[in-house]
């Protein structure tokens, strides 16, 4: 590979960069893949702990783009677990012999974009290799937040994160166990640890939202029924703002307009049904903040429903709007708090003061512990972007650019960066949607771009500033319009400490698609091309 020049360089091999790399040898470039990991998969790779299973439905969470594909595939599960998603991820690779472009082991650590070439100088640890166009595939969630918490590097057990989940996997048994986290990963693995351990502490800085996942395997007359109309349901699930969810009936009324037993039997038929179709019980929860507290205090009903202790009640309790941070699926979350092995330690009242070398102290005492877990997510969105050191146009480097947050036109494309991608970049919708539909929409896009650029002679592409600049202030006033900027959320930068706060994704993805469709389709305006 080294020394070598490629018209694309792809970094990740997730959903994005597998796809990319399909779509871009079918166009005819030549293209390599690089990935640090020593598979593919991308987030599906690293995230191993006990019980990470996606959380929008497997029929839908996975790709569209070949009906073959499609048909052939067969989910065993209402949603998938980690080891499937990768092995259907190898199938892709395999299926369409994706490998033999795919280097892995391979970390990029920085870019240079040469003026005189329009090309791209790429730094890997395999030795330099160059390309015209550099395209980000590095995932929303895929570099970890390990917390800078005094003397976690002194403890003597050991000490795991769950986005990177050692691959032989880890057994508890007759552990004494403490998980740091309680956002969706956390909540996964917190009932199935709690299972083999000996004794489980679960050490909750903010209380969250979870709803049922109410998971299953999939019955042979389900799958039938979605094969036999594909492509109507991928269709029908592109029309909506999340990008699934297309086979739920959406709710069509305020949950003000309607009295309080309609509005409780349409949330209990939803926590039934179990899954995100809870918060689209009514058209305004995620708008309006009275109509979000009905919906808000019905999971507060079921959790003083199901946890038997009065005190720990009262911490599982969550204030903020829900559907703020990423809502949570669980399986068995809130009833594994009446186990006698398993305690919950509230940060908010008695923070962690320092990991000893055999636990945890807390301002109210040790936790002695064999492993800490920490389910402490990701620097999400712009992490795995600038962990790699890029310059564009005049030496400008990445880091400096968004100092003040990520700043980018259509989340796809940065100003000062001619021939960079983003796929899935902050500025669009993104995590807010079913991340397969998103992909495949940008994959789609980039591609089709690159295939005009080359067939009308241009060898640079680059955003305009004015451009990026009204696409940021057009993200925040579709955010501000809703209640997502209202809590401490990984949307906005919030788990990081020193992170700038900007909402990073766009909320609703069929008007940002047909933005992106009139923009190509309008000969890429808002980007300047050249020479
Ligand atoms: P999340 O959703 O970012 O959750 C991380 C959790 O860890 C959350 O409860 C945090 O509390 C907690 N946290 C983070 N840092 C600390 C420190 N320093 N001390 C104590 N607690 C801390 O990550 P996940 O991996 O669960 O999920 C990420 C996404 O993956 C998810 O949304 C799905 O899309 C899949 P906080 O809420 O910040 O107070």
């Amino acid at each position: 590979m080294e020394g070598r020049r490629f018209d694309a360089v792809v970094v990740g091999a997730g959903f994005a960069g597998l796809y990319m790399l399909h779509r871009l040898r079918r166009a005819g470039l030549s293209v390599r893949v690089l990935e640090r990991a020593d598979g593919v998969g991308g987030t599906w790779y690293w995230n191993r702990y006990p019980g990470a299973r996606c959380d929008v439905e497997s029929v839908e969470y996975s790709f569209s783009f070949d009906e073959d594909l499609q048909q052939d595939w067969e989910w065993s599960e209402r949603y998938a677990g980690q080891p499937e998603i990768l092995r259907y991820l190898n199938h892709v690779a395999d299926r369409f012999d994706l490998w033999r472009d795919i280097d892995l082991r391979i970390a990029v650590t920085a870019a240079r974009f040469d003026e005189a070439s329009d090309e791209w100088a790429v730094e890997t640890s395999g030795g330099p290799v160059t390309a015209r166009y550099l395209i980000m595939a590095t995932g929303c969630l895929s570099s970890a937040n390990v917390p800078d918490i005094a003397g976690l590097s002194s403890f003597e057990g050991q000490v795991l994160h769950t986005g990177q989940w050692p691959r032989e996997g880890v057994d508890f048994s007759g552990q004494r166990v403490g998980v740091i986290g309680t956002g969706s990963s956390g909540i996964q693995a917190i009932p199935i640890i709690a299972r083999v351990a000996a004794d489980l502490t679960v050490f909750q800085r903010t209380a969250a939202y979870t709803v049922p996942a109410r998971n299953r395997p999939l019955e042979p007359d389900e799958l039938r029924n979605v094969k036999a109309r594909y492509s109507d349901l991928r269709a029908a699930n592109r029309l909506l703002a999340g990008g699934f969810g297309s086979r739920s009936r959406a709710g069509t009324t305020s949950a003000l307009e309607v009295d309080p037993d309609a509005r409780h039997a349409a949330y209990e038929e939803r926590w039934q049904q179990g899954g995100f179709t809870f918060l689209g019980a009514f058209t305004d929860l995620i708008l309006n903040r009275d109509a979000n507290e009905t919906a808000a205090e019905f999971v507060r009903a079921k959790i003083r429903a199901t946890v038997d202790d009065p005190t720990t009640v009262e911490m599982l309790m969550p204030s903020q709007v829900i559907g703020c941070k990423r809502l949570c699926l669980d399986s068995g979350y809130y009833e594994t708090f009446n186990r006698p092995n398993v305690h919950l330690v509230d940060l908010r009242r008695t923070p962690i003061e320092r990991v000893t070398r055999t636990g945890i102290r807390t301002t109210e005492g040790e936790h002695r512990l064999d492993t800490v877990v920490l389910a402490t997510g990701f620097d999400a969105m712009t992490g795995s972007l600038l962990r790699v050191d890029i310059h564009g146009r005049d030496g400008l480097a990445l880091r400096e650019a968004w100092a003040a947050g990520p700043r980018t036109y259509l989340g796809l494309g940065v100003p000062g960066f001619p021939n960079l991608f983003v796929v899935t970049g902050p500025g669009s919708p993104s995590v807010l949607t079913n991340m397969v539909v998103s992909i495949e929409q940008h994959v789609e896009w980039i591609a089709e771009c690159i295939e005009r650029l080359r067939a009308d002679g241009y060898t640079r592409i680059e955003a305009t500033e004015d451009a990026a600049d009204r696409w940021v202030l057009y993200v925040n006033a579709v955010a501000d319009a809703t209640l997502f900027p209202t809590c401490n959320s990984w949307y906005l930068g919030a788990n990081i400490p020193g992170k700038p706060r900007v909402f990073m994704p766009l909320p609703g993805f069929p008007p940002y698609a047909e933005q992106c469709r009139l923009i190509a389709e309008n000969g890429y305006e808002g980007f300047a091309l050249g020479p």
